[in-house]
C-alpha cells in the first residue's frame, strides 16, 4: 500500500452493519497482523449496526472513546487506541482523537458487535485523517482491530481470503445484498457473562482441540458449497451447510480444554425448536457464534411463522430480523 503523508480533514462519522458466519473464521496463523488459519463466508446484518463518529484535534492531548454514550477505559479503550495508532502509523500524524460509537444491539453478546465497530471505526477514521483508501486496503486495516470486521466493508455475502503464503488478508463480496434475499432471525437469550474472550477461546482451541485440525480439513469443501450455494440462490444447501459448520466450531471449542462451552440450556432448546420447524416443513438452519444467542436462517415468507412460533414457544429477551444488507458508508450526521 503506498500512501502519501494524508492531511487531517475534518470530522467523519461512518455506519457498519454487522455480519453473520455462514463458515466461521476460528483460528489465528499471526496472533499480531491477525490472520487468520482458514477463508471465512459471512453475510452483512441490516439490522445491526454501528455508528462511528471521529474526529482529530491539536487540542487533545490523549484519545478518547465513548460507545453508547459512556466514556470507556480499559480494554475496550486500549482496543481502539491501538487501532488508532495503526491508522495514524499509515497517516504519518500523531495527532489524538475523539471517538463517538453507538451500538443499536447488544455489545459484547455474541453478536458481533466488535465486526460493525471496527468497520465503522476504520472507515471514519481513515477518513477523518484524509486517507484516501479502497475496500481491499480498508478491510486490511480494520482486520487488525478485530478480524471479522474486515468482511462488514461490503454488504451482501463476503468472503474473507485467509491468503496464508502472502501475509495479505482482505475481504471480497462473493454477491450484493439483492442477489439473495434471507433471513436471519437474531435470538437474543439471558447471556451469563463470558469466561474468557473470544480471542483468547480461538487461541486455545488451536492448542488444546484435538478436532482443530479436523475442522480445517472440511473447509475447502464447505467453502465450496457455500459459494456454490449463494451463486445457485439454494437455501437449503446454504443452511445446511452453515448449520454443521457451526457445530464444527463449538465442537472443536467445546474440546478445548478447559472446554469453551457458549451455550445455555435455552441455546440447546432453540436448536431443537430449529429441527422441529424442519419436520414442519418450515426451512431453517441455526447458527451460533460465542454467544448463547442464535441466528435462525430462513427465507422470507417462513419469517413471519418463526417469529410467531418464538414468542410462543420459547420467549426470548429480544428478536431482530434481518435481512442482508449494504457495506460500510460514511455519512452526514455526526454523534457530536
Ligand atoms: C466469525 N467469530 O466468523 C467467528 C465465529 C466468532 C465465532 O469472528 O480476535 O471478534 O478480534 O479477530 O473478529 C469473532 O472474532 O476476533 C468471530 P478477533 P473477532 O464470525
Amino acid at each position: 500500500m503506498i500512501i502519501l503523508k494524508s492531511v487531517i480533514t475534518t470530522k467523519t462519522t461512518a455506519i457498519a452493519h454487522s455480519n453473520t458466519a455462514l463458515i466461521k473464521y476460528w483460528g489465528k496463523r499471526d496472533e499480531e497482523l491477525i490472520i487468520p488459519m482458514n477463508n471465512s463466508i459471512s453475510f452483512t446484518t441490516e439490522a445491526l449496526t454501528t455508528t462511528t463518529t471521529v474526529e482529530f484535534s491539536e487540542e487533545l492531548t490523549k484519545d478518547n472513546f465513548i460507545l453508547n454514550g459512556t466514556e470507556q477505559t480499559g480494554k475496550p479503550l486500549k482496543r481502539v487506541v491501538d487501532h488508532l495508532a495503526i491508522i495514524r502509523e499509515i497517516s504519518q500524524t500523531n495527532v489524538k482523537a475523539k471517538v463517538y460509537s453507538e451500538n443499536n444491539f447488544p455489545t459484547a453478546a455474541g453478536l458481533a458487535s466488535s465486526a460493525s465497530g471496527f468497520a465503522a471505526l476504520t472507515s471514519a477514521a481513515t477518513n477523518a485523517a484524509g486517507l484516501k483508501l479502497d475496500k481491499k486496503e480498508l478491510s486490511m486495516i480494520s482486520r487488525r482491530g478485530s478480524g471479522s470486521s474486515c468482511r462488514s466493508f461490503y454488504g451482501g455475502y463476503v468472503e474473507w481470503i485467509a491468503n496464508n503464503e502472502q501475509n495479505e488478508s482482505y475481504a471480497i463480496q462473493l454477491a450484493d445484498e439483492n442477489w439473495f434475499d434471507i433471513r436471519d432471525i437474531v435470538v437474543v437469550l439471558k447471556t451469563p457473562e463470558r469466561k474468557m474472550s473470544t480471542r483468547d477461546a480461538m487461541k486455545l482451541s488451536i492448542k488444546t482441540s484435538p478436532f482443530f485440525k479436523s475442522r480445517l480439513d472440511t473447509l475447502d469443501t464447505n467453502l465450496a458449497k457455500i459459494r456454490l450455494a449463494i451463486k445457485e440462490r439454494d437455501f437449503n444447501s446454504l443452511g445446511s451447510v452453515a448449520e454443521m459448520d457451526c457445530l464444527s466450531m463449538h465442537s472443536v471449542a467445546i474440546t478445548s480444554n478447559p472446554p469453551q462451552i457458549f451455550w445455555t440450556p435455552d441455546t440447546v432448546k432453540v436448536m431443537h425448536f430449529v429441527e422441529n420447524l424442519r419436520e414442519e416443513k418450515i426451512d431453517a438452519y441455526y447458527t451460533i457464534d460465542t454467544g448463547a444467542n442464535l441466528h435462525i436462517l430462513t427465507i422470507p415468507k417462513f419469517e413471519h411463522e418463526i417469529v410467531k412460533q418464538l414468542e410462543e414457544k420459547i420467549l426470548p429477551e429480544k428478536i431482530i430480523s434481518s435481512k442482508p444488507g449494504p457495506g460500510v458508508k460514511v455519512v452526514n450526521e455526526h454523534l457530536f
